[in-house]
């Protein structure tokens, strides 16, 4: 049995206070907990960014990769060894900007990975530039005229990509969070868990306020979750008390690890008893 506390490590945490990260962090922990992982089995990769500190945070395995490759970091692990449990973790600038190719491509793939994105709508860690969702007008140092270009849409980026496992929660409503995190752990292939998240330093639009008045629960409707159709429509809502959180759409499919043709087991998990070093090491001396 994991407790949240087993997964607390000692290092400072560098968020500002009230920053949406917190909650998210928890959720991830209380997802892992709730389903009993093991620590040791389970490893978080991140990307670089204010969310690419979060390996940091927790006691499990973890890999802090570079700008915009958290997922092909991610992928690495998992298919050299795919008993562990991988989780990716990242921004809105790091997943749906630099790193929107190795999202899209990991989604149609179907890699068996959760992938929880820190979704402020802006970039954090440089301070305040406008990000691929940062919506239509808004002002930040980088469009002090208002942003000109259409905000990315990941969840109907997911859909189109024919994601299996499109969910969307928000840091402010923890244990609707953590539901999608263990569900997205759960699912065998892609999880993207886009998780919008108040940046209490730069964004002054997406706020707890705002989120908490605007966000509703898909589960608390009468909304189902097996209609690519139906979470198309669901992905395009945005505006007033209009914004969806929570499963949009799953659909059971094989991974990508479920179809390698695998003569044997992956690097990670060859036995590695018959293996000797010495005529290699001797070469070296
Ligand atoms: C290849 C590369 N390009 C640019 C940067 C500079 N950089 C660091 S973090 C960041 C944006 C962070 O925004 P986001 O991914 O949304 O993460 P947040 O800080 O908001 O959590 C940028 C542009 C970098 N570190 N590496
Ligand atoms: S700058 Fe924003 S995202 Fe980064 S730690 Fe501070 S509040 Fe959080
Ligand atoms: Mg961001």
């Amino acid at each position: 049995m994991t407790s949240i506390k087993d997964l607390d490590n000692a290092n400072v945490i560098q968020w500002c206070p009230g920053c949406g990260d917190f909650p998210i962090l928890t959720a991830i922990k209380q997802a892992i907990s709730e389903l009993g992982l093991n620590p040791k089995d389970v490893v978080v990769v991140s990307g670089i960014g204010c969310s690419g500190k979060t390996p940091h945070y927790i006691n499990t395995y973890g890999v802090e990769s570079i700008h915009g490759r958290p997922v092909a970091a991610a992928t690495g692990v998992h298919l050299a060894n795919p008993n562990l449990t991988v989780i990716a973790v990242g921004g809105d600038g790091d997943g749906y900007g630099i790193g929107l190719n190795h999202f899209v491509q990991a989604v149609r793939r179907n890699v068996n990975i959760t992938y929880v994105v820190m979704n402020n709508h802006i970039y954090a860690l440089t301070k305040g530039q406008t990000s691929p969702t940062s919506l239509k007008g808004t002002k930040t140092k980088s469009t002090p005229h208002g942003a000109i270009e259409h905000p990315v849409n990941p969840m109907a980026l997911a859909l189109a990509a024919d994601g299996t496992f499109v969910a969307r929660g928000f840091s402010g409503n923890l244990k609707h969070l953590a539901g999608l995190i263990k569900k997205g752990i759960t699912h065998n292939g892609f999880a993207l868990v886009d998780v919008l998240q108040p940046c209490v330093s730069w964004n002054h639009e997406q706020t707890y306020e705002f989120l908490t008045e605007n966000t509703y629960e898909l589960e608390k409707s009468k909304y189902k979750p097996d209609n690519r159709d139906k979470a198309f429509e669901k992905a395009r809502e945005w505006g007033l008390k209009k914004i969806p959180i929570g499963l949009f759409y799953e659909e059971k499919q094989p991974s990508y690890a479920d179809q390698l043709p695998w003569a044997k087991p992956p690097v990670a998990l060859d036995p590695i008893d018959d293996i000797d070093i010495k005529p290699l090491l001797e070469k070296y001396y």
